[in-house]
């Protein structure tokens, strides 16, 4: 396979000003009518018409301006039909039969359950009928869907419902239009036995928009929260970013079998049924924030990704990564600013920073890929978030407001670049964005040391700011980037304010503050609210950061004190060095007994970091002393604190559910005291569990006290298991949780156990959220995964290798934990690699896992 690359951009020769589909559906056999408008693009003249198409796909008929084809008036190359034709506009009809039952893959037209939809994106809509497929072809779409009606009785298509009628034969048909011209990746059909929960929004110019959420029907009790997160995005993008809605229908369809997340399909969103249903009996407080994110995502990309769309698939981040800044600041504002920015860091430190550092690293605009479904990324959705974000921060809210206008209108009904935006932010603020532009080039993450002195005699203060951008592959050598840093300082005997807070812009390799009349020894806060997606390295004493973890009037930089000094205290211990343990079991002694602070800025702030990121601190991962001193101080910090755990526990016991953030809070502490108590050992820890298991009224309550239990060795954990299943055992999106509990235990035999569930009789690799809640949850078990005897890679090969050829999108997503070798001792290092060869060397692979193991190899 050869690269696709960006500097190869050329405006398309052709362009598709409409297309008529006429699809008669049929699980076996699909029928596709596809007429095109074409007209030519000056630039190529002589150009002929390329329409992308599938493996094996070909026409059944093909004419041009009403006239059908003969075999030499037209080829097949590659994957592409060809047709040679005049300068000028044409009709080009086409027709296909596809079988979307025997699509695994689940791009273009395929089944879940006993419903027929569609994805597109990336290239989904060429295995559906040939068409230029690229995002700077837009089209106005009309859309005659014919199906039988017993079993298909919803047809839905993006836009307005034209037309329905009844054929004699049993059959009925619908006909839909949108008049908003779009690229192909954003077309989207469904068809099947659905039922809606209807609602209606008035913008705020006063129009009316139908809302539906369909659903089985069984299902709908669990739409509520999905409605009432959309209605709230769209008062929100109005209030926000001035954006309303431009259709008189919203339409969202929830789907068991789906790659992704969701869909932002223009007036016709597909999802992901994990983020629409949720009830308290099924869903985690988790799940209910991510239904309303990933609502809160799809509606925004309404505006930034279809009203304005990218130019080619090397802009993804242009809406990814907007649109992911847009949904946290929408979540933000629904709930808690500073627990949510806590949960977004720790994903981007989980899934960026490691990518980041990794043989897969590549900026938020890449250069090149094989194949396009591997860069929808941590980095170019996450990363791109934070990129956004520091504009925000630079910019100001109103600065940043002019910015968003300025695009918008600039290039709506266009398909744009990171450079169109990056230029409207800076036309609107009089601003230059030149060195700014380094984020979306260079790839790694940047490392800023930050070392403060005070001179007593003087009363002055200085910080010295340095940063690096390590190397990454194809990227030796970087230029320093504008890296705005927050930060404020603290007087360390008084707890004054000494400095408040300020935006300082780290431009150059390094740089220096001074500040006067500092009396007082001087603590450093440091990219409070995490305002840059650096590495902070620092000399703060523990004692600095326990201070910091108890004074700090920035909630977020009090949580990353807490977590610096409990990364520096357990790096030493794993490392065999004297280590300040007493300051960690101090500070959370302090941190629980805080009564302004809320439980649930509490329950994050006392957690310790995870294994995976103590082993990205560390030269080499050595998941084994890791795993010892992790549990270490857990135990001694569950003992010491036994009284203090036991009260929160006691403070925080369920007492009816409710989904308020308070209730929220309560619950994520309590199941985090639970944590603790099990891990100092007291003997009652088990039956404390599975009363909390059997009390519960609520997923969250029921599967915290499941997570508790499925790290121990106990009679009890077996009869929660048990009693789980057989509860769940229908429920495809509970179960799922099921198994992931188990992929994620500490128990030594976790790998045997994983091991026999992926011969459980529930276990499918046909469908995405089951083989990632087993082998994607046991891949990120670092001890169970990195077992020394390579057993768990072989088994996450072995998986990677028996989904690849069923859904190769999925099955590569499953590469990168093995990408990680170099971080490894030599051994492991060894069997990892091995494992990437095992796989790069079987035939048949697709391009997918192709370019995910071959370049983790490199
Ligand atoms: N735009 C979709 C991406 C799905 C493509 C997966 N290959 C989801 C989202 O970011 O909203
Ligand atoms: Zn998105």
């Amino acid at each position: 396979p050869h690269p696709i690359l960006r500097s190869d951009y050329r405006p398309p020769a052709w362009l598709v000003p409409a297309v008529h589909l006429e699809v008669e559906l049929d699980p076996a056999a699909t029928r596709v009518r596809a007429r095109l408008s074409v007209e030519p693009q000056g630039g190529t003249p002589g150009a002929p018409l390329r329409l992308d198409g599938a493996p094996g796909m070909v026409p059944e008929r093909i004419a041009v301006d009403g006239r059908p084809l003969g075999a030499e008036e037209w080829r097949i190359e590659g994957e592409q039909l060809v047709i040679p034709l005049d300068q000028g506009a044409h009709i080009v009809d086409t027709e296909v039969v596809i079988a979307p039952e025997g699509n695994t893959q689940l791009m273009g037209l395929y089944a879940s359950g006993g419903l027929l939809c569609t994805q597109c994106e990336a290239e989904g809509f060429r295995r559906i009928t040939f068409f230029p497929d690229r995002p700077d072809v837009l089209s106005r779409y009309t859309v005659r869907m014919v199906a039988d009606r017993a079993r298909y009785p919803v047809l839905l298509a993006n836009g307005d419902q034209t037309g329905t009628g009844d054929m004699t034969d049993g059959r009925h048909w619908a006909e839909w239009h949108d008049p908003f011209p779009k690229p192909c990746y954003l077309f989207a059909m469904v068809a099947g036995d659905l039922k809606a929960n209807r609602d209606r929004f008035v913008t705020a110019s006063g129009r009316s928009v139908e809302l539906g959420i369909w659903v089985r029907e069984a299902d709908l009790p669990r739409t509520a929260h999905a409605m009432a997160a959309l209605k709230a995005s769209m008062a929100w993008d109005e209030r926000v970013y001035g954006r309303e809605y431009d259709l008189s229908i919203f339409n969202i369809v929830a789907v068991a079998d789906f790659n992704f997340g969701a869909m932002e399909n223009k007036g016709l969103n597909i999802f992901n049924s994990r983020y629409i249903l949720a009830d308290p009996e099924t869903a985690t407080d988790a799940d209910y924030d991510a239904v309303a994110g990933v609502v809160a995502h799809e509606y925004f990309h309404n505006w930034s990704g279809n009203r304005v769309t990218c130019r080619d698939w090397f802009q993804l981040s242009l809406k990814e990564g907007f649109t992911v800044f847009r949904d946290q600041e929408f979540s933000a504002d629904q709930g808690s600013r500073a627990v949510k920015r806590i949960e977004d860091v720790r994903v981007l430190r989980a899934a960026q920073f490691p990518e980041d550092a990794g043989p897969l690293a590549h900026p938020i605009r890449p250069d090149s890929y094989l194949e396009i479904s591997n860069f929808y990324t941590a980095t170019i959705y996450n990363k791109g978030a934070e990129v956004i974000r520091m504009l925000h921060t630079m910019l100001g809210a109103e600065g940043f407001r002019r910015g968003s206008d300025r695009y918008f209108d600039e290039n709506d009904g266009t398909a744009a670049t990171c450079e169109d935006f990056l230029r409207a932010m800076e036309t609107a603020n009089g601003v230059d964005l030149g060195g700014f532009r380094r984020w979306y080039g260079q790839a790694g993450t940047p490392r800023v040391r930050a070392l403060l002195s005070h001179d007593a005699a003087s009363g002055t203060a200085r910080l010295s700011l340095a940063q690096i951008v390590p190397p990454t592959p194809g990227q030796p050598d970087k230029l320093p980037m504008p890296i705005p840093l927050r930060l404020a300082l603290f007087g360390a005997e008084s707890g004054r304010t000494l400095v408040p807070e300020r935006v300082h812009i780290l431009s150059e390799a390094e740089d220096s503050i001074l500040f006067p009349a500092i009396g007082e020894r001087p603590v450093l806060s440091i990219n409070r609210g995490f305002s840059a997606p650096v590495v902070i390295e620092s000399d703060r004493s523990a004692e600095d950061l326990a201070f910091l973890s108890a004074h700090d009037d920035d909630p977020f930089a009090r949580f990353e004190a807490m977590q610096q000094l409990m990364v520096d205290t357990l790096v030493a211990l794993i490392e065999g060095r004297p280590a300040d343990e007493a300051a960690v079991i101090e500070a959370v002694r302090t941190t629980l007994a805080d009564e302004a602070l809320d439980a649930a800025f509490v329950g994050e702030a006392v957690l310790l970091p995870t294994e995976a990121f103590l082993g990205d601190q560390l030269a080499q991962v050595d998941p084994v002393a890791i795993r010892r001193a992790r549990e270490g101080l857990r135990q001694r910090l569950g003992r010491t604190l036994e009284a203090q755990w036991r009260a929160a526990y006691a403070a925080t016991a369920a007492n009816g559910f409710a989904l308020t953030p308070v209730a929220k809070g309560r619950r994520r502490l309590r199941t985090v005291a639970l944590g603790y108590i099990a891990a100092s050992g007291a003997a009652d820890a088990a039956a404390l569990a599975l009363a909390q298991f059997e009390a519960a009224d609520n997923m969250t309550d029921r599967y915290g006290a499941l997570g508790v239990l499925g790290s121990m060795v106990a009679p009890e954990r077996e009869r929660a298991l048990e009693g789980f299943y057989e509860r769940y055992r229908a429920d495809a999106l509970v179960l799922d949780k099921w198994f992931t509990v188990q992929a994620l235990s500490t128990r030594e035999d976790t790998a045997e156990q994983v091991a026999r569930l992926a011969r459980h009789p529930d276990f499918t690799l046909a469908n995405p959220n089951r083989l990632r809640a087993l082998v994607g949850a046991f891949a990120a078990n670092q001890h169970a995964f990195h077992a020394a005897d390579g057993s768990g890679y072989r088994f996450v090969a072995d998986m990677i290798l028996a989904a690849d050829p069923i859904n190769a999108q999925t099955a590569a997503r499953l590469v990168p934990p093995l990408g990680r070798w170099r971080r490894f001792e030599p051994m492991r290092a060894a069997l990892m690699r091995a494992e990437l060869e095992r796989i790069v060397a079987t035939p048949g692979l697709s391009r997918d896992v192709f370019e995910q193991a071959s370049k983790s190899l490199g």
